[in-house]
């Protein structure tokens, strides 16, 4: 019996070698599928095998974590050290930062961990360098910041590492539901047609895949790609931009250049050295966070309005009960909501209730 990193290497070179058209492409899902399922199965293997947290055990703090991602000596620790008071190692060689190192950003009230990670190279993703470590850091941030310099500006080779490990940059989750079953075969269902993938070709995915009693729900015009994300268990999606730095050597033209070898992408342009650009960074990095403020109204008193508690979009009166205080969740009685996500002023609500920017809030909890 072939191990599993044989099966993985068997797959990958069976889909290399086909060439994707009308007869082959239910042959390339289901290898897709299956290559997928190898890989779930090869990290949960490694997981069990570490027994223990990632190589960078970076303590999250703050209202948000953005990471910076890009070629060794683009002037990542540079910039850690611009924008926050952290002292990251600076210098004129290649792979000077060998650790994760935080700082925090305080802006508009909100206190933003930037973690400045050693460079990573092409092959990244497959463990070259420390990219393992580095990518699996980029993970679990809120933000990543495609990192690059003047000099150096291939960009889809940091996006395309962050790819193979199963980071989506700048994309939604696809829209589609798998409920498994236990018995029932299985079930589909799409509201839209479906013009990219057959409807045998996602059956059979989702089969190769190991769910052979589930319900499906497509509500989108899905690729095979985007239903094996759908599949595998490790896809996390994280809005990102680029920052262009040492803008500070070139001239007007050269940087035009760039931005238009990079269409597509959101560009910051700084100079970490000269403290060029930054205040625009800064704005950028706080608007792709989408944080939202909440104003939080002591019962039977006014509303605190200078001061607002910031916390992610998407957030609920659960999550605020957390940042507030680690008892608050459990001595919750119920909340009252004014503003945006309330159905009128003063609104009862419990603790899935989703907020919406500028809410005013009130936290009843139980005393004792
Ligand atoms: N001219 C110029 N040099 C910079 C700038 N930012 C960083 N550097 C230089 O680039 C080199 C690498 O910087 P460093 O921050 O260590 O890069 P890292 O490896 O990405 O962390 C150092 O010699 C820095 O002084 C910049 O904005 N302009
Ligand atoms: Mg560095």
């Amino acid at each position: 019996m072939a191990t599993i990193e044989e099966q993985i290497l068997a797959v990958e070179e069976e889909i290399h070698k086909t060439q994707y058209n009308k007869h082959t492409q239910h042959h390339i899902g289901k290898l897709k599928a299956k290559l997928a399922r190898l890989k779930d199965e090869q990290e949960k293997r490694q997981a069990r095998g570490k027994g223990g947290g990632p190589a960078y055990a970076v303590r999250k703090s703050g209202n948000a974590t953005v990471g910076i991602v890009g070629f060794p000596s683009v002037g990542k620790s540079t910039l850690l050290n611009a924008i926050t008071a952290a002292t990251s190692e600076v210098g004129a060689y290649d792979f000077t930062t060998l650790e994760v190192i935080p700082g925090i950003l305080e802006y508009r009230g909100a206190k933003i961990q930037i973690l400045d990670m050693p460079g990573i190279i092409r092959g990244a993703s497959k463990g070259r360098g420390r990219g393992r470590e580095v990518i699996s850091v980029a993970r679990g941030s809120d933000l990543v910041l495609l990192m690059i310099d003047v000099f150096e500006t291939n960009v889809p080779v940091l996006a395309e590492e962050l790819y193979s490990a199963g980071i989506r940059l700048n994309q939604r989750p696809p829209d589609v539901v798998i409920k498994k079953r236990t018995r029932g075969g299985l079930n589909l269902n799409s509201t839209v047609p479906l013009t990219k993938v057959s409807v045998e070709t996602v059956e059979a995915m989702v089969r190769e895949f190991g769910h052979l009693n589930a319900d499906v729900v497509i509500r989108q015009d899905l690729t095979q790609d985007e239903l094996v994300d759908v599949l595998a268990t490790n896809r996390v999606y994280i809005p990102a931009f680029v920052v262009l730095n040492k803008i500070d050597l070139v001239g007007r033209d050269y940087l035009r250049e760039v931005e238009k070898r990079l269409a597509g992408w959101r560009i910051v342009p700084i100079s970490a050295e000269k403290k060029e650009g930054l205040d625009r960074l800064k704005e950028e990095v706080y608007r792709s966070l989408r944080f939202i403020r909440i104003y939080m109204k002591p019962q039977g008193k006014e509303a605190d309005l200078k001061e607002p508690l910031i916390v992610k979009q998407g957030s609920t009166v659960g999550m605020v009960c957390d940042a507030l205080h680690r008892e608050f969740r459990e001595k919750i009685r119920y909340a009252n909501v004014w503003g945006k996500s309330a159905t009128h002023p003063g609104q009862r609500v419990g603790l899935e209730h989703g907020l919406a920017d500028e809410d005013i809030l009130t936290i009843v909890v139980r005393r004792g």
